[in-house]
């Protein structure tokens, strides 16, 4: 397997997520041999450049994955609902960014950090989390092995980007629109995102939660293995362009102070701990940006119960979130 090289098509290419796995297959040299761009009839004469060279966008079609050996998928449940199935017939193995086939019994749903040994199991599709469930699960992990957690209240504060490029652009036009004093067009979100707080992520549910936050309560339970886990999730959109930031409280079986949890998390995988309130150091948002890492700060003893503790999580949901999860998980397929 040494020096192999792999075939890699890239469903929704032109999209944000899209765009960040082309950078971060750049960053890391992932062994490229064919690099093929699929994407929707909306976006054909597109070129985007990988490595300096430019390469054309082509439909996304069923029979675009002859002698493709690795599918990273980002264009939306319904696209990878409909291709993947032929994808998987032409023997490549997909990684999908979307929700589609998380909680399928037979698809993996992996974060390396977390369940890294799950992906052998796979059939064809490996399903990569929620971008919210990610960065939580990536700091609760260590928690969980030392005192186990019973339950988690978690709100998210989700930024704009990982709704998509008009989103990012809806909150960039409102904002110059409300300064400048004019009236705001709200296209994108059901209310204006500028100056704003949406309390709603996705659809809601008959239990009258949103599905974005049932997503964080069943994928959790999926990815750490353990169905007693009970959680309550609070999804918020903020006027934020990237990163997603969590104000995360858990009470756990055995206790654990939050020294303990800070030396914990210091030396997780693929945790950062900003931690030093006296100094004004803790996670935010514009920090993380770009950046690979979970941040996790303001680690405190929840003095409302016996065994709890409050963090804030940050981290950028667009990387970690997804196109690097999801390129984590196929740096592991192919070793
Ligand atoms: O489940 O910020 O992958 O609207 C991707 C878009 C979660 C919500 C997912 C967003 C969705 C996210």
């Amino acid at each position: 397997m040494q020096n192999k090289k792999y075939n890699v098509a890239v469903m929704g290419a032109t999209g944000v997520v899209g765009n960040c796995f082309l950078r971060i297959l750049e960053e890391k040299k992932f062994p490229i041999n064919k690099l093929r761009l699929l994407a929707s009839e909306r976006s054909i004469g597109e070129k985007l450049k990988f490595n300096g060279k430019s390469y054309p966008v082509e439909v996304l079609g069923h029979d675009s994955f002859e002698g493709i050996d690795i599918v990273l998928s980002s264009a939306g449940a319904s696209r990878s609902l409909e291709f993947l199935p032929s994808a998987v017939k032409a023997g490549a193995v997909c990684v999908d960014n979307t929700s589609a086939y998380r909680m399928e019994k037979d698809v993996p749903l992996v974060v390396p950090e977390v369940n890294a040994h799950r992906i052998k199991g796979h059939k064809g599709i490996i399903a990569n989390p929620n971008c919210s469930t990610i960065q939580m699960v990536v700091a609760l992990y260590p928690i969980h092995k030392a005192a186990k957690i019973k339950r988690v209240v978690v709100t998210t504060y989700q930024s704009v980007s990982g709704a998509g490029q008009k989103k990012i652009q809806e909150l960039r036009e409102q904002s110059k629109d409300f300064l400048a004093g004019k009236k705001i067009k709200s296209v994108e979100f059901p209310h204006p995102i500028a100056f704003n707080l949406i309390p709603q992520i996705d659809l809601f549910m008959d239990n009258g939660y949103t599905k974005e936050e049932m997503k964080m309560v069943n994928e959790t339970k999926k990815i750490m293995d353990d169905d007693s886990i009970q959680l309550n999730a609070t999804c918020v959109r903020v006027p934020v362009f990237y990163s997603h930031s969590e104000s995360i409280n858990i009470e756990t079986e055995k206790y654990i102070g939050a020294d303990e949890v800070r030396k914990i998390l210091t030396k997780a995988p693929g945790v950062k701990v900003v931690d030093d309130p006296k100094n004004k150091s803790y996670p935010m948002p514009i920090y993380a940006e770009g950046k690979d890492e979970i941040f996790v700060g303001r680690i405190r003893k929840d003095e409302s119960v016996h065994n709890g503790i409050s963090m804030w999580v940050v981290s950028d949901n667009i990387r970690k979130g997804a196109a690097l999860n999801a390129i984590q998980i196929a740096e592991i397929l192919i070793k």
